[in-house]
């Protein structure tokens, strides 16, 4: 199937040309038929000669409608421009004409309609020329008559050849759904149609409602009035959700493939075409079936901030188009450059963000987003619309690589400043180093942590940084010149200070190993346990603490202690009458 919307001034004949080729209404309002003219969006569609098949989006004409006719051909790819053969050019043809430039339509071709009421060569050769200068350029043209049904068959050969030269539909890619209806079926529950552009719908799909929260499910998918268990793009398609109420969502809402898709209501954008010097603060930007007032922050000569009245599910490189509501007027086309844009809060922030802005064309650019971004999440990066084929550094973290191997030397420096200014701690830790890097993730540290240094038990240090601190190493060493040969013997308090042992320094030894701590300013050599097992087993069992205290050599103010902290152990046990014995 192929989608094609029309397009053209009031009056010029567009209804009518589509009931003759289609044999179906396209104005579905008694108000429509009753006013002889298109208020909202028709659709019908009909087979080609080649067995094709073309779907119109008819649209109105009148300039009150032109929201309506934006909202029909924002998501349709291909454009039918209607001209009355005895009205010729006019204001809505080129308002109309304006639009399909602003949003880059490519594919479309002329109908000059009412031919049999005057001479079609002028106005085919205005609107031809008119439409030369466009993103159309040089389109087919047909003369015909809606009343005579003279030029039909001609008209239907060149939707044929339309049709052929279009590019193969996308079907792999993620949906969006701009959605131009939504009603209610009886016994179905809330329907929303769309033109399907790119992908697939199958029924029973979850998806995601813009501006909703949960996600949606496909009960039900009808094309061209049949009802189908899957739908491919392109199409017209209309969706039947499982229990979501109708005034959940309507024209401008879209449906989307879950996860693929950021909704953001700050946008940076290039104006296409002959950008106005003097653009208004606010307008309306057009996208798919959505109408949204935004403000507008001029940044570069062609570069503008757009602030979104509500967010909206763009992607970098959408086409969209600004109008000036009030004056009737389609200001120009965007290109969105950005969708995740970085805050303007310092001075002179504007200034550098248009320069980054010249340099970007909407074509995404995976290197340059790591570039700008320096670390971002891969699935953030697909839902701004960049394809992601570089390998992850962490976790779904992307890097750009100048930036990562920074980090890395600052990992180096800011470990070793941490060991300089923290002498007693057995390395940095890892949150800590997250902070001061601004890290947004501790997977990202532990992999920026590489040999010598390695994280051990939430520290970053050297390997072997539980090696203790310089003069904590020399107090030991004293310790074990003094006491080697009592190893019972604990170091009084006083004398702890003079060997420079305070209780943090204590307790840097400890973590590594080189004391064992019995109670406060109680610190023996580490190899004491054992040795007091040794020499306990060499008593008659059980034993008393006065004969331990008295094998050991030592001071109650260590055996208390000690015994206790070998009956934890399970080394030693305690019998009723508070002797023991050694176990095992
Ligand atoms: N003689 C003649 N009249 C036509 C032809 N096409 C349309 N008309 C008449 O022109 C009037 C407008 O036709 P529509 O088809 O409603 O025009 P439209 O472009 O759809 O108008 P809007 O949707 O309101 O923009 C109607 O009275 C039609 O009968 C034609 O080829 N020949
Ligand atoms: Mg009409």
């Amino acid at each position: 199937m192929f989608v094609v919307a029309t397009a053209g001034h009031v009056d010029h004949g567009k209804s009518t040309l589509v009931r003759a080729l289609t044999g179906m209404e396209p104005d579905r309002w008694a108000e429509e038929r009753r006013r002889g003219m298109t208020i909202d969006l028709g659709f019908a569609w009909t087979t080609l000669p080649s067995g094709g098949t073309v779907a119109f989006v008819d649209v109105p004409g009148h300039e009150r409608f032109v929201p309506n006719m934006l909202a029909g051909v924002g998501p349709v790819p291909a454009a039918l421009i209607v001209v009355a053969a005895d009205e010729g050019w006019m204001p809505q043809s080129a308002e109309h004409l304006a639009a399909l430039d602003a949003l880059g339509v490519a594919y479309g071709l002329v109908a000059v309609t009412r031919a049999d009421l005057a001479d079609p060569g002028p106005a085919m050769a205005r609107a031809r020329a008119e439409i030369a200068a466009t993103s159309l350029g040089t389109v087919p043209a047909v003369a015909v008559s809606g009343l005579t049904g003279a030029g039909l068959p001609e008209l239907r050969a060149a939707l044929d050849r339309l049709a052929a030269g279009l590019p193969a539909p996308v079907v792999d890619d993620p949906v969006r759904l701009w959605v131009d209806r939504s009603f209610t079926v009886r016994g179905s529950g809330t329907v929303v149609t769309g033109t399907l552009g790119v992908g697939r719908l199958r029924v029973g799909d979850e998806l995601e409602l813009a501006g909703a929260d949960e996600p949606v499910r496909v009960r039900g998918l009808h094309s061209l009035g049949e009802a189908r268990p899957e739908v491919t793009a392109v199409a017209r398609v209309a969706v039947n959700l499982r229990g979501t109420p109708r005034d959940r969502l309507g024209r401008g809402d879209a449906l989307l493939t879950p996860g693929r898709f950021h909704r953001t209501d700050l946008v940076d954008v290039r104006l296409t075409g002959d950008p106005a010097a003097d653009l208004p603060a606010t307008l309306t930007l057009h996208v798919g079936s959505a109408a949204v007032p935004v403000r507008v922050r001029p940044l570069g000569p062609d570069t503008v901030r757009l602030r979104l009245a509500r967010p909206l599910p763009l992607l970098v490189g959408d086409r969209a188009l600004l109008r000036d509501p009030g004056r009737h007027h389609v200001t120009g086309g965007v290109r969105v450059l950005d969708v995740v844009p970085p805050p303007l809060a310092r001075r002179g922030a504007a200034v550098a963000r248009a320069q980054v802005l010249a340099e970007l064309d909407g074509r995404p650019d995976l290197a340059g987003e790591l570039r700008r971004r320096r670390l971002v999440r891969a699935g953030a990066l697909i839902r701004m619309g960049v394809p992601v084929d570089a390998a992850p550094v962490a976790g779904d973290w992307l890097a750009d690589p100048a930036h990562w191997r920074r980090l890395g030397e600052q990992v180096t420096e800011e470990v070793a400043r941490y060991a300089r200014e923290h002498p007693l701690e057995p390395g940095m830790p890892v949150d800590a180093l997250r902070q001061r890097l601004a890290l947004p993730d501790r997977v990202l540290v532990e992999a920026l942590v590489r040999p010598p240094l390695r994280i051990h038990a939430g520290r970053v240090g050297a390997a072997g940084a539980d090696a203790l601190p310089e003069p904590v190493a020399r107090a030991v060493q004293r310790v074990r010149a003094e006491y080697g040969d009592r190893p019972f013997r604990a170091p009084e308090a006083d004398r702890l200070v003079d060997l420079g042992l305070g209780p943090r320094e204590i307790g840097a030894a400890v973590r590594a190993g080189a004391l064992l701590r019995l109670a406060d300013n109680v610190v023996l050599l580490p190899d004491a346990l054992d040795d007091a097992v040794r020499v306990l087993a060499g008593l008659p069992q059980p034993f008393t603490l006065s004969a331990a205290r008295q094998a050991l050599d030592t001071t109650r103010r260590v055996a208390v202690p000690l015994l206790e902290l070998l009956d934890r152990r399970g080394a030693t046990r305690r019998l009723p009458d508070d002797a023991r014995i050694v176990v095992g």
